[in-house]
Formats: structure tokens, C-alpha cells, sequence
């Protein structure tokens, strides 16, 4: 039972959920422990039936929406919907990330211009649709939170034109912080250390990668979806009240090391 959450009578939605395995789900899951009202989507009408299973396990009802951001009807729809049942949001968490597979094998000089815009738009330009919706759902102010990965300023082997995708997802974060900031909604990335998911499954040498970088990392140990979506909860309180405009490295501190 819960007794008093950081989260407790905030509307938090949580978009890009797919999976038991998702960065998503162990956030919602963190969420949930704090007390929040969930509202989740998710791509695709396939993910449907997973999606209500999983947050079955939650007590209440919670609503799960269809929404690929590729579509600005389906995600004007989304948010109408929302409006009409919540009528106001707190929280916004925003999960979502794609490249297309055949973009992340090859070469980075070989990254085609459609599957450069199709990363830009799913992964970066979503986040400024979803703060502009915010403004008009979040009229007490609020806090929208993004997940990123270090490959948006270093490079890591392979992400390619992810890490072009995730350093405009971190420039996007700024500039919406500055813009809605002065009516009360925050806007922060967390820079999440390696997370064995689907989207990383197909990875080439994806198990040595996360082998190398637990070894180097000041806490020796892999990061867990828990880890992300206990920060993601920080983001989302009144604790952070401070904090907007900010990339929040959960990494094990890798990103400190020199070598
Ligand atoms: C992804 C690609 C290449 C190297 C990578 C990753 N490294 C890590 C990831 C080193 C940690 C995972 N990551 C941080 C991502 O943001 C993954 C994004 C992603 C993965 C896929 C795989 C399947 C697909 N499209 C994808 N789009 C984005 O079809």
C-alpha cells in the first residue's frame, strides 16, 4: 500500500512503452510505486494487447492510447483524448526513439536522407509536438522528461545517426526549457548508460559493448530500467522544481572517465 508518493495525484503520461523490457515500463513502474495516475502509448495497433497485459498488474484503471508520432492527427487525436479524461497533465515522459535498421548497419557516410529525417522525426522532432500539446494540457505548469544516450556527444561505435538524432533531442530539450519555462513547465533529458532492450537486441556486439562499459564505469555494474525511472521520478516531483534545461547522466558515472 502506498502510504505518501512524490508523485501522489499527478496525471503522468508515458509514451513508447512496447515491452517488460522497455526503458518505459520501468519507468511507469516507478511511477506507479510514487503514487502517480498513468496514462500510457504506445506505435503500433500490435502492440496493443501487450501493452494492456502488462498494466494490468497495476491497480486502477489507466488508460493505453495508440500514438505514433509520426502521424500530427494521430497525436492531436491522442491528446484530445487525454484532455476529454484527465482534462490536465503533470508529467510528460517521453520514450521514444527509432532509426531504421538498415541506416544503423551501414557506414555513417552512407546514411540515407529519408532514413536520416525518419530518425530526426520519430526521435527529436517528437519531443517538440509533444511540449507544444504540454503547453495547452499543463495550465499549473508540469515537467517533461526525455531519454537520451551518451552517443549524443561522443561517439559510440555504430549509433551513427542516433547520436545526430539524440544531440538534436538534447539541443530540443534547451530550447523548449527557455520557451515554456516562464509558464511553470520544466524540460530535462536523462542520459541513460546502456540498457539491454528490443531496440538494442539486434545490436551487433551489443553484450561485449555492455561488458566494456561496466568495467569502466565508477560503479561496476550494469544501469537497470529501475535506475532510469527512479531519476525519471525525481524529474517529474517538486523535488526538481529547480531543474530545467538539463541532461541528467544515469550511467554509472561512465561518462566522467577519461580512459
Ligand atoms: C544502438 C545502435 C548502435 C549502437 C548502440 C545502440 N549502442 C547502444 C544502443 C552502443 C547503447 C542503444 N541505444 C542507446 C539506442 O538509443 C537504440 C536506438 C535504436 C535501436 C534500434 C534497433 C532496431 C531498429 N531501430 C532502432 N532504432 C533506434 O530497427
Amino acid at each position: 500500500m502506498i502510504l505518501m508518493g512524490l508523485l501522489e495525484g499527478k496525471n503522468i503520461l508515458i509514451m513508447g512503452i512496447r515491452n517488460k523490457w522497455s526503458i518505459a515500463w520501468g519507468i511507469a513502474k516507478c511511477c506507479y510505486d510514487q503514487g502517480a495516475n498513468l496514462i500510457f502509448t504506445y506505435k503500433g495497433s500490435h502492440e496493443k494487447q501487450p501493452v494492456l497485459d502488462l498494466i494490468k498488474e497495476f491497480d486502477g484503471n489507466y488508460l493505453a492510447l495508440q500514438c505514433d508520432v509520426e502521424n500530427e492527427e494521430e497525436v492531436n487525436a491522442t491528446f484530445e483524448t487525454i484532455k476529454n479524461e484527465y482534462k490536465e497533465l503533470h508529467g510528460i515522459v517521453h520514450c521514444i526513439a527509432h532509426a531504421q535498421k538498415e541506416d544503423l548497419k551501414k557506414d555513417f557516410l552512407e546514411t540515407s536522407k529519408d532514413g536520416y529525417a525518419k530518425a530526426m522525426d520519430i526521435t527529436s522532432y517528437s519531443l517538440i509536438l509533444v511540449a507544444k500539446h504540454a503547453k495547452n494540457l499543463m495550465p499549473e505548469g508540469g515537467s517533461i522528461v526525455t531519454i537520451s544516450y551518451y552517443g549524443a556527444s561522443k561517439v559510440m561505435p555504430g549509433y551513427n545517426l542516433m547520436g545526430a538524432a539524440k544531440a538534436a533531442l538534447e539541443a530540443n530539450v534547451r530550447y523548449l526549457a527557455n520557451e515554456i519555462g516562464p509558464i511553470g513547465i520544466r524540460v530535462n533529458s536523462i542520459s541513460s548508460g546502456p540498457i539491454k532492450t528490443i531496440s538494442s537486441r539486434d545490436i551487433n556486439d551489443f553484450n561485449s559493448m555492455l561488458e566494456i562499459v561496466q568495467k569502466k564505469s565508477p560503479l561496476k555494474k550494469p544501469v537497470t530500467p529501475a535506475e532510469i525511472g527512479d531519476s525519471t521520478v525525481f524529474l517529474l516531483s517538486d523535488l526538481a522544481r529547480g531543474i530545467t534545461g538539463s541532461n541528467l547522466y544515469v550511467d554509472n558515472g561512465y561518462h566522467i572517465m577519461g580512459i
